[in-house]
Order: structure tokens, then sequence, then C-alpha cells
């Protein structure tokens, strides 16, 4: 019932717009208001989360109708494959520091079996066409080891870099705002236009870059008031990806 595929490649979308958005974190509802905002056409545009569907928010589960839509895509973020260990079907390098799952018990079973299903068919990675060369989608980074995109996808069957993918912060700590200037040029991964991510909440809530790799949590989830910034969903289109909408 698990099948975990390493990744996913979308063709180009010739018909509308594809936009790439952060981590959801079961606010569902707040996706809905910015969708609006943008005028996203469901029957033409496509959505991609960079993963992190569930935990902290009051919707977790409703990632499993969203994962049903054809407009839908995101790859894993490692709240949802820390679910997938929780139901035994990833190993302890999953485990997240902290429970979030308490909305787990409020499911029954047949709506836990539902997201199950959907989560584990997640991608660790998403390929997207684009006329500008391919896009890479993968929620945390990809690992500094890896000199090319089509390397990285390579070793995507090995379980610490599925691990890596998910967790690691070391090339987003060092990423520069996206608005300020910095040394882009380092840390350029060859094989792909851009990689887009998320995971690691943005300071003053301002998208990140490094090279051609963008991290995009700017904390649309949070209740409350951030330090610095005001939290909110960053939505980029895919074909302008440093001019988030
Ligand atoms: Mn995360």
């Amino acid at each position: 019932m698990s099948h975990q595929p390493p990744f996913l490649r979308l063709p180009r979308n010739h018909l509308g717009r594809d936009f790439v958005i952060g981590d959801i974190h079961g606010h569902f509802s707040r996706v809905e208001r910015e969708l609006e905002r943008i005028g996203f056409r469901p029957t033409r545009d496509r959505l991609i989360c960079v993963g992190d569907l569930v935990d902290r928010g009051p919707e977790s589960e409703r990632a499993a109708d969203w994962l049903g839509y054809d407009w839908f895509f995101a790859v894993m973020g490692n709240h949802d494959a820390s679910l997938l260990h929780r139901w035994g079907l990833l190993g302890a390098k999953f485990e997240l520091w902290h429970d979030h799952h308490g909305w787990l018990e409020r499911l029954s079973s047949d709506a836990q079996a539902r997201l199950r299903e959907r989560l584990a068919a997640l991608p660790w990675a998403l390929e997207i066409d684009t006329a500008a060369g391919p896009v890479g989608i993968v929620h945390a980074e990809v690992p500094e080891a890896f000199a090319s995109w089509q390397a990285f996808l390579r070793r995507l069957d090995d379980e610490q870099v599925r691990s890596q993918a998910v967790s690691n912060r070391d090339l987003a700590r060092r990423a520069d705002d996206l608005d300020a200037p910095g040394e882009y040029a380092d840390h350029r991964l060859a094989g792909v236009a851009w990689t887009i991510h998320g995971h690691t909440p943005r300071r003053y809530c301002r998208p990140g870059r490094l090279g051609n790799r963008l991290w995009i949590d700017t904390m649309g989830w949070f209740d409350g008031t951030p330090q610095y910034g005001e939290a909110r969903f960053t939505i980029v289109d895919i074909r302008a990806p440093l001019t988030p909408l």
C-alpha cells in the first residue's frame, strides 16, 4: 500500500500557470483565500506545495481531499513523513523532536486510512518542465554534496538522502533575503533552472535565495505575530520565481 515514489515529473503546463506555495501546515482555508487573491483557475492552473501539509493548523485532515484534486501537487515534508513513521511506513529517521500529531486522535479510522494512503504516495522530489528548463521542488534542500539535480534524483532511493532532503537546514541557513543584495552566485545547482523549498521558516518572513535555490516558507501557517515581519503565504509563479505574488 505504500508507494513512496522517489520523484514525480510534471509535463509543461501549456494551458495555464504553475504556482508554488510554501508549507501549508493544516491551513487550507487560508490557502483558498490566497488562490482567490491571485485569480487561480483550477481548470488550467496548477498549485505545487513544497511539503508539510499537516500539523500546527486546524485542517490537517483536509490534505487527503486536496491531494485528490487534479490541480494540486506536493512533495513529502518532514511532518508528512513523520506521520508515515508513526503508521509504521518509514524508519526512525523521520521522527519529529516534538509530537505534533495530537489532532490525529480525532480522526476516524477511515479518515486516517485515507490520509495515510494519500501521504504515502507523495514523491520526495518533483520536477516541473518549464520553458526556462526544469524546476525542482524538494521540502528542505538538495544536500550540498550533490553537484547536480540529476545526481540527487539518482540517489533518492536512499533513506539517508530522503531524510536529508526533508530535514536539512545547512544551505537554507546561508540563504540571503530574496530582495537583498548578496553573493547569489555560490551554490548554484546544475541541471535545473531553479529549486524551490520550504521547511526553514524565513527570518522576517521574506523569501530566501542561494544561487538558483529559493526558500519560501514565510510562515503563512503561523498564528500570532512573529518577532519581525508579517507572516504570510508566499506564492511564486514558476515563470518568474524572483517576483513572489
Ligand atoms: Mn518541514
